[in-house]
């Protein structure tokens, strides 16, 4: 698809066909609203936001809003080699909202970014607290998208009674296996057969290359319930996790998940032996889910390649292992930068657009040998992005594919097909 003319067409054709990879009708665009900015927590640079066009649509053939009908759609462009996603708050999906129609257009798979964390489904014992998880789970189906549940068991983000016990000490062991299997069987139950995939533990591996992460990084589960079983490893809550997950609902997919593995040998190899052992236990590990918040400059897509190949070789054990890439955004600041600030030049565009382009590129391929069967990014547009204020606050970053208003940027072009985006920057010059 060289052709721009051809290209647009091509989209138009299948936007009448299809609309979007979720099957849903699109609204008359005169009805649509502006951006919800009723944000649940709001990135300083989305509040009071509207949605401006930045070029006239006459002349514009690149720079233009994501939920145009001349834009073709992400998850059409992959079809069934990769399912794309992204992670979605329920305050930004109002039905009439550009967000809406951007999303529905161009994924056909969701994560709530926050929503389903166990501090917000479970803030105290006994109350559990599902409108938000809900309204996701009925706005998913309604637009016919897969979904994944994050997250069940992580050290953060969960509310503040989770490891307390009697008298100020700490839970007992007991207590806490118990909280987790309520917990599990509360919300995933809730949602069986709805939610496809479930984040079952999250960024359980040591950043030390040693292991699992333990007390000095901040988890208190492996010295609270140890080794249960006797066989020298204290990590069997991550066992008796997807045990957990699985009697809850035994057809959701059951993923490992954390960051780093594309980027940190050490931490992949820690990753891999742990998984691998757990599976050879015979544990209900249906996947591993690659982070990937990633630079502009690192890793080289060869690693992270290198990475995925590893982890698929677990289907050698379990045939049905699947690696996803779970939380994919690609900061234009180096890891290490503290620079408040960065001009978005068009030779940065074509660097970043370059870098979105050789990953999707790899990613085709990972997902055509079978490693791979979904891309999930961390967001929708740079209007709102975790990245903005960390880990320099008042610094935004743009590691998305739309730009703050929402409006495709090179990288979307080149995702789409890498030949466009020069295109595309020369349209923004
Ligand atoms: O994007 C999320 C941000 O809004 C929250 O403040 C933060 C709290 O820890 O969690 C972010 O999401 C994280 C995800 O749940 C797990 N992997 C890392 C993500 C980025 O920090």
């Amino acid at each position: 698809m060289k052709n721009r003319k051809m290209l647009i067409a091509f989209s138009l054709v299948l936007a009448l066909l299809f609309s979007a990879c979720t099957g849903t009708v699109p609204e008359p665009e005169e009805n649509r609203d502006v951006l919800d900015t009723n944000t649940a927590e709001p990135n300083s640079a989305e509040k009071d936001q509207t949605v401006e066009p930045q070029d006239s649509e006459e002349t514009a053939s690149y720079v233009l809003p994501a939920y145009d009908d001349s834009v073709p759609s992400l998850c059409e462009t992959y079809g069934d080699v990769l399912k794309i996603g992204a992670a979605v708050n329920t305050d930004q999906l109002r039905e009439t909202s550009d967000f809406y129609q951007v999303v529905t257009k161009h994924y056909n798979t969701f994560v709530t970014e926050n929503e389903m964390k166990p501090m917000y489904l479970n803030p105290s014992e006994g109350d559990f607290f599902f409108d938000a998880a809900d309204r996701f789970v009925e706005f998913g189906e309604s637009v016919g998208a897969t979904l994944r549940g994050h997250t069940l068991i992580w050290h953060s983000q969960v509310p503040d009674w989770w490891f307390g016990g009697e008298n100020g000490e700490r839970a007992t062991r007991e207590q806490l296996l118990a909280r987790m299997e309520t917990y599990i069987h509360t919300v995933v139950s809730r949602y069986q057969g709805r939610i496809h995939t479930w984040d079952v533990v999250n960024e359980v591996i040591s950043d030390t290359g040693n292991g699992i992460r333990r007390d000095n990084e901040g988890s208190q589960y492996a010295s609270i319930i140890g080794d249960l079983d006797g066989d020298g490893e204290d990590y069997d809550y991550i066992e008796q996790a997807f045990y957990f997950a699985r009697a809850a609902d035994p057809d959701a997919q059951l993923i490992i998940n954390d960051y780093s593995l594309e980027s940190d040998p050490a931490k992949l190899n820690a990753f891999y032996d742990v998984v691998k052992a757990l599976l050879e236990k015979g544990v209900p590990i249906d996947g591993a889910g690659i982070q990937a918040h990633i630079q502009i400059g690192y890793p080289v897509v060869e690693l992270f390649e290198a990475a995925i190949e590893k982890l698929a070789e677990l289907k050698e054990i379990n045939p049905d292992f699947v690696v996803q890439i779970t939380e994919l955004d690609v900061s234009i600041f180096d890891w290490n930068d503290q620079s408040t600030t960065k001009e978005i030049t068009p030779e940065l565009q074509k660097k970043f657009a370059e870098r979105y382009a050789d990953l999707f590129e790899m990613f085709r391929r990972q997902a055509e040998k079978g490693n791979l069967d979904m891309v999930v990014t961390w967001g929708v547009y740079d209007g709102r992005s975790w990245l903005d204020n960390y880990p320099v606050e008042g610094r935004t970053n743009a590691p998305l594919l739309f730009d703050r208003n929402m409006m495709t940027k090179p990288a979307f072009w080149g995702v789409i097909d890498r030949d466009l985006s020069p295109e595309a920057i020369a349209e923004l010059e």
